[in-house]
């Protein structure tokens, strides 16, 4: 396609790491890789789609570790989840293995070998993190501490919580033993470099004048080349992984076995094919990865300087996909905000071709993409039910009952036309990734069915001149055709049913675009139709959003048992900006908290009247409530207290309020609180509310008071 010429496709993915289960924010990238390969065989290209699970690096090994299993158990067990997942969805791979295969493990080491041949590889004496108590050095995420460049907590190989930056061992300050949460200390140890910062000049070149893809992964790549780079460690202190050869004691680092991963599976799909791998990693073929947007480092860097060092051939093409949000919030599995692609959607009865449609539909492929039960009811419903399928289904039902077989007719100069327009928009934007502009053009030709249907008026038709109406369905049976070609990328499972409805020989899933322009041969017995896509109905939306929001509820529990449970009247401001590490608060700030904390840690001791009488405490009602932008837990309010002009409060109320709901409700205000400044918004007093585990409620009177009204 437009990044590429008529040669053989690999399509990869990137790998799902083998420890956990799959979310619809792993499916962003995996569905839209799928309509892509399918989109290549119907322009008649030939493509292969290869994947695998990521089963080393130090997560898996921490996980198995505190599961009480080996890192192969648990490994094996999640493969098999996501082996069985993809299987369902209908994202077909022609080879889906696992970085621990044999195959992996021989690539992994010919091309390190390979790279030491060359001289790409040498050996340094660095400090890596030791935990003393524990007797054992702490390779990545056993070890946390602050980051170098940010001064945000971060963990060994990653400033996970502050400015992102991929960390090499030894630079993280403070370090901590995630084992024993004891400190660790750093001691000398030799490990293995490759030379990354001889390959920046061919980086440069490589992607501003060669990759193709999504231009957000390329544009960031180049950025750090240009901020120049260090030569990169590729060996760990761990058992499980791939042995460095020679250094039994020393695994690569992950991010060097994972991606030979891609080849590798080639290998295997080549083995079960009886074709060839070196076609793709060393001759003509084409390589495109999909990516999610926040591996891009690894794949525009770390990689392609792997494959030149080794003499392998380099991507042609990477493209990355956005984030997803659940309802609105930042992907979270601590805190609930998460869909589990199985059991809350497969399991739940929803058909794949729903979710794929959404995911390639909602916005562009490099765009943050929201994930909400009712905008996926409401896109459905509207789009896939009342276009799409509505016009299948009538069309369909309409020649079967009529003519029991497809009317006699022809393609009409009109529907040539725009059959012919829909397929050259739609494949120059698959060529693009431009998915959700490929399907909305493929929508508009729905969209048109439905309205020739219409205006032809058909019912009325049949009684005057049978064969006249015969040739309007003709028509419309032959923009089903088209359709069916069009969506089967998208929604493989329903379009294989529209294909047999309209008495279609073989597969739609193997015929290409070019056949939407053969014409239907008028006679062929017809199949009752089946409806194609039914409503989502409020009642299933409403389960599902229970469930969700069960799934908050118990997660907010779980994070607060952990906090120890206090039931207290709080300042529930001030102890959201503390947990959400949103600013940096000043000395005299931290000390106020602390005071607050150790009184409250304490138990309240006795006070004088006196002491509450300084408390200025007063019914405020709110007269506006907005979210606070950079912010997930505060809300910002402007409070009527019975002074001349509002007062502006911040609370951290947003996880338990919408604004809307907010807006004209009388609340308890401390009204001579000193103010300050949460995000970068002044608050100037404070809204009470009471905590009680899960639940925090805002303090509101039973009876309309004025504004300004006393408490005592
Ligand atoms: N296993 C998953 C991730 O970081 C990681 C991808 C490897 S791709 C070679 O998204
Ligand atoms: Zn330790």
């Amino acid at each position: 396609m437009s990044d590429l010429s008529d040669k053989p496709v690999l399509v990869t993915c990137g790998l799902p790491y083998a420890n956990g289960k799959a979310h619809v924010g792993h499916l962003r990238t995996y569905v839209p890789a799928d309509i892509y390969v399918r989109a290549l065989k119907k322009v008649g290209r030939k493509a292969i789609f290869v994947c695998g699970s990521d089963t080393h690096g130090t997560p898996i090994v921490v996980n198995a570790e505190q599961l009480g299993i080996t890192p192969g158990e648990l490994v094996e067990e999640y493969h098999a989840h996501f082996k069985n997942l993809f299987k369902r969805l209908e994202i077909n791979f022609d080879a889906f293995g696992t970085t621990d295969d044999k195959e992996n493990h021989d690539r992994t080491k010919q091309i390190v070998n390979r790279l030491i041949e060359k001289d790409y590889v040498y050996p340094k004496i660095i400090e890596i993190a030791y935990c003393p108590r524990c007797n054992r050095f702490l390779p990545d995420r056993y070890v946390e501490g602050t980051c170098p460049h940010c001064g945000e907590a971060a963990r060994g190989d990653e400033c996970d919580q502050g400015c992102g930056k991929h960390l090499e061992p030894g630079e993280l300050s403070n370090p901590v033993c995630t084992l024993c949460g004891g400190p660790a200390e750093y001691r000398k140890q030799e490990h293995f470099f490759f030379k990354l910062s001889e390959f920046s000049d061919y980086l440069k070149t490589y992607l501003s004048k060669e990759l193709g893809g999504t231009a957000n992964a390329r544009n960031y790549a180049l950025g750090w080349v240009k901020q120049g780079l260090s030569d990169w460690c590729i060996t760990r202190n761990l058992e499980w992984g791939v042995k460095f050869p020679g250094h039994e004691a020393l695994v690569v680092y992950v991010w060097v076995d994972a991606p030979i991963g891609y080849i590798a599976f080639t290998e295997e799909w080549a083995a079960k094919t009886g074709q060839s791998w070196e076609k793709f990693w060393k001759g003509e073929g084409e390589i495109v990865h999909f990516i999610g947007g926040d591996i891009a480092y690894h794949h525009c860097i770390f990689w392609p300087a792997m494959l030149k060092g080794a003499d392998y051939s380099s991507p042609k093409a990477i493209v990355a996909s956005g984030m997803v949000k659940i309802d609105d919030k930042t992907f979270s599995k601590s805190r609930g905000y998460v869909v589990w692609a199985e059991e809350d959607y497969l399991d739940q009865g929803f058909h794949p071709d729903l979710l794929r449609y959404y995911l390639a539909s909602y916005t562009s492929h490099t765009k943050e993409l929201n994930f909400s039960w009712r905008v996926l009811q409401e896109k459905i419903n509207t789009e896939l039910v009342a276009g799409l399928g509505n016009f299948l289904y009538r069309s369909m039902l309409f020649a079967f009952k009529n003519y029991g077989k497809i009317p006699t007719g022809k393609i009409e100069p009109e529907i040539k036309e725009e059959i012919k327009k829909a397929i050259k928009g739609v494949k120059a934007a698959m060529e693009d990734y431009e998915f959700k502009k490929g399907v909305d053009m493929a929508m508009a030709l729905a969209s048109y069915g439905n309205s020739y249907f219409q205006a032809h008026e058909p019912w009325k038709l049949i009684k005057e001149d049978k064969e006249a109406c015969g040739q309007v369905l003709y028509n419309c049976l032959q923009l089903g055709k088209a359709l069916a070609l069009l969506f089967e990328p998208v929604t493989p499972g329903s379009m294989e049913e529209a294909w047999k409805g309209l008495g279609l020989q073989g597969s739609v899933h193997e015929a290409e675009y070019k056949e939407a322009l053969v014409p239907l041969k008028s006679e062929t017995p017809m199949a009752k139709p089946k409806i194609l896509f039914t409503k989502l109905e409020n009642e299933k939306i409403e389960e599902m959003e229970a469930i969700f929001t069960q799934r908050i509820k118990e997660a907010v529990e779980k994070r607060d048992a952990k906090k120890g449970n206090k039931k207290q009247v709080k300042e529930v401001t001030k102890s959201e900006g503390k947990l959400s590490k949103e600013r940096t608060k000043t000395q005299a700030e931290k000390n106020t908290d602390e005071k607050l904390e150790e009184n409250l840690e304490e138990g309240l001791s006795q006070i004088d009247y006196e002491d509450f009488a300084k408390l200025d405490i007063r019914v405020g009602k709110i007269l506006v409530a907005e979210k606070i932008k950079k912010s997930r837990k505060l809300l910002r309010l402007e409070v009527d207290i019975g002074e001349p002009e509002p007062r502006q409060i911040v609370a951290g109320m947003a996880p338990y309020y919408e604004p809307e709901e907010m807006l004209g409700k009388q609340i308890i205000v401390l009204a001579n609180l000193k103010p300050v400044k949460l995000c970068g918004v002044k608050s100037n007093g404070m809204m009470l509310a009471a905590e009680d585990g899960a639940l925090t409620a805002a303090l509101m009177p039973d009876k309309d008071l004025g504004p300004g009204s006393k408490i005592r």
